[in-house]
């Protein structure tokens, strides 16, 4: 019988945040395709446009005119998917038909007043009063709300509606699907095995970094997690037990701004576009969770691009993954290679040097 070997056999990988498999097929990244082609995306976008309505001093289309920003600009989503307010459903006794309330705050940051940036074109300074931000609407709307999410969605093909650089921020009272299932498997791992699971997990990439460690700083570590579902799926983590986004230090926050900006980069040099992808962080729930032990929490941000093998050939999450498992068609090793070797310097800005 011939020897495993990860970089050629169809295999399975546990992912313990989610407690789900997902399917790796290595060899399939070799197959022709003849399916859809993204356009590739118009990388000309103005400076600024006065009919955007995220950019400074334009009037959105409720009539409410931005201000004259010089940095980042919150304002609430005037087509918000929660309110605070508003009548709950009624309780129901059977087990078919179930509602629950949902109550929120959706949020917009824009980044930067300049269309024509995205995060890894922007100066340092400037991705700091992004994290400055991030942190002070976590804790000001971390106060009654569960969960704060915070994401953006870069690139048409990920949904984003505006090629202003931007976030969202939406803030539920009940804790969604994705960090409740995470809140489970983190404290069952951490009374099994007596430490935060991904405190334990970032030890042990630590350990063989040569196998899907992209990046290090002082106190950020980027890798490809193990369990990666998407092709150029990525995990950014604190060095540090970090709970919550608004408990980095100032030491942290500064790193932070450089590893963004790196990182970033990295993604858009992969295959000389603007790298669309869905970012955002997960840390401890907030609201009652402040007062409760959380300690089997860890920060981390998480990159999920969906591009496969260029600029215009996505990788599509159905028939299989809709209806048995998610599917890969090459290792985390083996986008970790391709990602570890790409340069720092943007290839907006590589010939000018
Ligand atoms: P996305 O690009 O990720 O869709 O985010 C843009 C958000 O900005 C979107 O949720 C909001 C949209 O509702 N928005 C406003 O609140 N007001 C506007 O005038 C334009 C867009």
């Amino acid at each position: 019988m011939e020897k495993f070997n990860a970089s050629e056999h169809p295999h399975l990988r546990y992912n313990p945040l989610k407690d789900d498999w997902v399917v790796v097929s290595p060899h399939r990244a070799k197959r022709p395709w003849q399916g859809q082609v993204e356009k590739k995306a118009v990388e000309e976008v103005p400076r600024h446009d006065p009919k955007n309505p995220l950019c400074p001093r334009n009037t959105r289309p409720n009539g409410k005119v931005n201000p004259d920003y010089k940095n980042t600009f919150i304002f609430d989503n005037d087509f918000p998917a929660l309110m605070p307010d508003g009548p709950d459903p009624p309780k129901s006794d059977d087990p078919l038909f179930q509602a629950a309330p949902a109550h929120g705050n959706c949020r917009v940051i824009c980044f930067h007043p300049y269309s024509d940036l995205t995060l890894p074109l922007m100066e340092v300074d400037d991705i700091r009063h992004v994290i400055d931000t991030w942190q002070s609407e976590m804790i000001n709307l971390g106060k009654v709300n569960t969960w704060v999410q915070v994401f953006e969605n870069r690139g048409a093909v990920m949904g984003c509606s505006n090629p202003h650089p931007h976030c969202q921020v939406w803030a539920s009272t009940f804790l969604p699907n994705e960090p409740s299932v995470k809140d489970r498997t983190q404290r069952e791992f951490k009374e099994k095995y007596g430490l935060p699971m991904l405190v334990d997990y970032l030890n042990k990439e630590l350990q063989k970094k040569d196998e899907r460690v992209l990046l290090e700083s002082a106190h950020w570590v980027w890798l490809v997690p193990y369990w990666a579902t998407w092709p150029f799926e990525t995990m950014l983590l604190p060095r540090r037990h970090v709970l919550r986004l608004q408990d980095l230090t100032e030491d942290e926050k500064k790193d932070l701004c450089q590893m963004m900006k790196d990182l970033l980069t990295i993604y858009d040099n992969l295959f000389e576009i603007s790298f669309p992808y869905s970012m955002g962080w997960h840390g401890a729930p907030t609201g009652k969770f402040l007062e409760e032990d959380c300690s089997h929490w860890q920060l981390h941000a998480l990159f999920y691009p969906p591009l496969l093998r260029s600029a215009t050939v996505k990788k599509f999450m159905v028939g299989y993954e809709m209806l048995a498992s998610a599917q890969r068609d090459m290792t985390a090793e083996q986008a970790a290679t391709r990602l570890r070797a790409l340069p720092r310097t943007h290839y907006k800005h590589q010939s000018s040097q």
